[in-house]
Parts: structure tokens; sequence; C-alpha cells
């Protein structure tokens, strides 16, 4: 590796100690970049390096609320404003017990890259907490929303930083801490998105990761001579990013034979019926395993990670970090699949990533992949920007256009640095080198 990169990559590790996920990310992201600080000896100069690791803002807080029992309950807050070089920090919220600094840091560092993809003027931040909505009820989840935004709102603003829906944030969770932002701030701007179509959302917010993960790996597939017609797929989670997943490869002519959740996944042979999914997770807020309610002849099994164990021609990552390990990508690749599309953020570890490389599955990184979301979000923000909205089509064929020329842009990169179909490689480096040149032209800031 450039003998630059590896020096900024081994203290960013050593400053930041205990945080493994994001290591996991630098350490992912820094190593595309070698051969580029080869070329360009300027970006050394300036140190742009050590500039991109290092967040503009941490914010940290309490989030005191009170539960339906009158005990007063306290969680952990969070942003991470990273980089504003190319616009407004631009990153979703994490509501999940598991969230911590490490995680929200990953997040935000991916996201500057995944931002820059979408040619749009979005910076990278993330933020959220380890409050978890399961099994809380409404008034639990206002009040826990209300709270996290009494002390975020001083912190961001429609030109400034503009969170949306992540793990456990979805249009509830947006609509309770979008009404107390009004409240407080005494405006009706576009400081969240993911917004109801009602109070300025955009058509296909909801559908838009997940549709945009199948529109980028549908051009993956027909650029390597395959397409998703006739294909078997295996979609983990059942959340937002997995349910318009499986709509979108559906309509294109696949069979999603398989989803998950975090207790266990179902195996339908018939192909796994989405209104049900549907039902049990968007009106019902219940478990995978009521599929079987719906479906008895259906398999449900107990722990998430065999669901790497069906056979599938394209396997689509869609509810966490770290969900599919090198063990999996063992068996993927030994049940013959051909392709890996990841609609969650590091769904596939370093080590997995490696193996699907090395015995040439097609792979579709993260923070080109699942650009979607964040893409029309910004769709979302230049309509509340002008005060007009677009149709559903209007939006769909924007989305559609924006996740074909991002395959077009990371393969062209890493064409132009030899590194063949390595997309990974490629989305890191065009990525980079807008964040990179913007960085450059604004000075030390
Ligand atoms: P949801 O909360 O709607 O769904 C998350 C799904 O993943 C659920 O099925 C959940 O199961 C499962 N899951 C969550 N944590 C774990 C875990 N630790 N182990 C196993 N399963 C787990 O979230 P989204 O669909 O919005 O997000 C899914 C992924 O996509 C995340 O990585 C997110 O960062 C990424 N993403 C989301 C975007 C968006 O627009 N929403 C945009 C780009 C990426 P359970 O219900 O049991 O917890
Ligand atoms: O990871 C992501 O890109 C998201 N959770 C969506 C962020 C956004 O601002 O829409």
């Amino acid at each position: 590796m450039n003998a630059y990169v590896q020096r900024v990559l081994d203290t960013a590790i050593a400053n930041n100690p205990n945080e493994p996920e994001f290591h996991q990310a630098l350490t992912e992201i820094l190593s595309s970049l070698s051969e580029v600080f080869d070329a360009h000896p300027e970006y050394e100069k300036s140190q742009i390096l050590e500039m991109l690791v290092e967040p503009e803002r941490i914010i940290a807080f309490r989030v005191p609320w009170v539960d339906d029992n009158g005990k007063v309950q306290v969680n952990k807050g969070y942003r991470v404003q990273f980089n504003s070089a190319i616009g407004p920090y631009k990153g979703g919220l994490r509501f999940h017990p598991s969230v911590n600094i490490s995680i929200i840091k990953f997040l935000g560092f991916e996201q500057i890259f995944k931002n820059s993809l979408t040619g749009l003027p979005i910076g990278g931040g993330k933020g959220g907490s380890n409050f978890d909505p399961k099994g809380k009820s409404d008034g639990e989840v206002m009040r826990f929303c209300q709270s996290f935004m009494a002390e975020l709102y001083r912190h961001i603003g429609s030109e400034t930083d503009v969170p949306a829906g992540d793990i456990g944030v979805g249009g509830r969770e947006i609509g309770y801490m979008f009404g107390y932002y009004k409240k407080i701030a005494d405006e009706h701007t576009g400081v969240l998105t993911g917004r109801g179509l009602e109070y300025g959302g955009s058509f296909v917010r909801v559908q838009a990761t997940g549709y945009g993960l199948v529109y980028f790996m549908e051009e993956m597939l027909l650029c390597n001579g395959s397409s998703f017609d006739g294909k078997t797929v295996v979609v983990s989670g059942s959340g937002n990013v997995a349910i318009y997943a499986h709509e979108k490869a559906t309509k294109m002519g696949a069979k999603v034979v398989a989803m998950s959740d975090s207790g266990g996944y179902i195996y339908d042979k018939n192909g796994v019926d989405l209104e049900a999914v549907k039902e049990i997770k968007e009106v019902k807020r219940g478990r995978i395993s009521d599929y079987l309610n719906y479906h008895p002849e259906a398999e449900y099994h107990k722990g998430c990670k065999g669901i790497w164990t069906v056979p599938c021609d394209i396997a689509l990552p869609c509810a966490t970090q770290n969900e599919l390990d090198l063990e999996s990508a063992e068996i993927l690749v030994k049940n013959g699949v051909k392709a890996v599309g990841e609609g969650a953020n590091m769904p596939s570890t370093n080590e997995a990533v490696k193996y699907f490389m090395e015995h040439d599955v097609l792979f579709g990184p993260a923070k080109a992949a699942n650009a979607g979301g964040v893409a029309c979000s910004a769709l979302e923000m230049a309509q509340s920007g002008m005060r007009i909205f677009w149709n559903f089509d209007e939006v769909d064929s924007k989305l559609q256009h924006i996740m074909t020329g991002i395959f077009h842009n990371i393969a062209d990169a890493a064409e132009r640095y030899g590194k063949g179909k390595n997309y990974l490689d490629g989305a890191n480096i065009a990525g980079f080198e807008k964040v990179a040149k913007a960085m450059m032209a604004q000075g030390v800031v």
C-alpha cells in the first residue's frame, strides 16, 4: 500500500481505539485509494486524508424520556457531522440498542463517499440512539423522538444538516421528530427527509433504497451479460430496504425465496409472498416467523445467519453490518451465487468481500448499490427548496437514471486504475475524487 495512506490508516486506528466498525470502514476505503495517491502527490501535500478521516464535528447528548409506567428512561443520542465539502451533512438516524459511537462513525464515513457518488450536493453525516423502538407504544416512541429532537434541533437545518431514516427510524419516527422540530424552531422547512407525502415528503422515498439497489444491480448484471429475469434471489432483513428490493426484483422477473429478521429466516420455495410480509412488518410490526400463519407450507428457521445457506443466483443482504461473514460467503459460492448486492451498510465483512472477488462473484458495494435512498432524499430536498412536487414516475425515472449512472461511474473509475471488475475499489475511488477536489478547492478548513 502507498506509504502515506498506510501511515494515515495506522494513525487513525490508533487514535480511535475501541471502534472496530469504524476501523473496518477506514481499512476498506483507504485500502482502495493506494494507486490514487501514487498518481496524485498533490493530495498528500495537502494532507487531505488526515482531514478526511476526522469528523468535522461530533455531537453526543442525553435523551431522557418517561415510559408508559411513569418511569424515567435515559438513552444516548449522537450526530456525527463528518464532511460538508460538497453539501450540507446528509444521512440517516438509527435507533437500535447496538448503536454506539463506532457504528455511527463507520456509517458517517461511508456516507461521505456514497453521497458523493449520487452526483448531488450532499455531504456526509449520521446519527442515532441506542433506543429500541421494538415493543414500545406509539406514545413512548413519540416522547422519545421529542426528547431526541429537543437537543438535536439546534445542530441541524435545511442548509446545515438534514437527517433521515435508517434502522428503526421510518415514517412514524420522522413524523414525530419533524412535528417537534417545527414547534420549537417555528419553521416548516426541509430539515428532515423521508417526511410523509402530506407534509413535504417525496414520492418514491419509501421505496427508493430497495428499488435503487435493484436498478443498480440490473445495470451491473446487464453489462456482464445477465439480468434478474428468471433468477432465484435471497434477500436478508424484512425492513424498509428488504421489502422494496423484493418488490422490484420480482417486477424484474426474479423469484425471492427467503427473507429474515434478527430472530430467524423464512424459506418459501414458491416465492415469498410480499403482501404478507408487508402486513406483518409495516402494519402489525410483527416477526418474520408470523409468515407461517399466512403460508404454513413455508419453512421458518431460527437464527438469521442461516439464510445464506439457501441456494440462490443473487444475494441481497439488506439487514445490518457484518451479517455476511467469510463462512457464509463460502457457502454462497459453493451453492453457485453469481452476484451479491449490498442493500445494507457494510453487510459483508472485508474477508467475505475478498472471497467474492476471488471467486468472480459480481459484487455491488453498499456505498454505490444502496445510494438510492439518500439520492431520493436529495430529490426531496430539491422539491422542498422549489416548493413543487414531482409525481411518482418522475422521481422514479430520476432514481433509475442516478443508479445506472453510479454503476457506470464506478466501473469507469475501476477501469482507469486497472482494477477490472473490482467495483468496490471503483466506488471508493470515484466517491473520493469528487470530495478530495472539493476539499482542495476550499483550503484548510
Ligand atoms: P429497518 O429498521 O426497516 O429494517 C431492518 C431489518 O434488518 C429488520 O428486518 C431487522 O430485523 C434486521 N436487523 C436489524 N439489525 C439486525 C441485527 N443486528 N441482526 C439481524 N438482523 C437485523 O431498516 P432499513 O431497512 O431501513 O435498513 C436496513 C439496512 O439498510 C441498514 O444497514 C441501513 O443502514 C441500510 N440502509 C438504509 C437506507 C434507508 O433508506 N432506510 C438507505 C441505505 C442503507 P429486526 O426487526 O428483528 O430487528
Ligand atoms: O444509509 C443511508 O444512506 C440512509 N440511511 C439514508 C440517508 C438519507 O439521508 O436518506
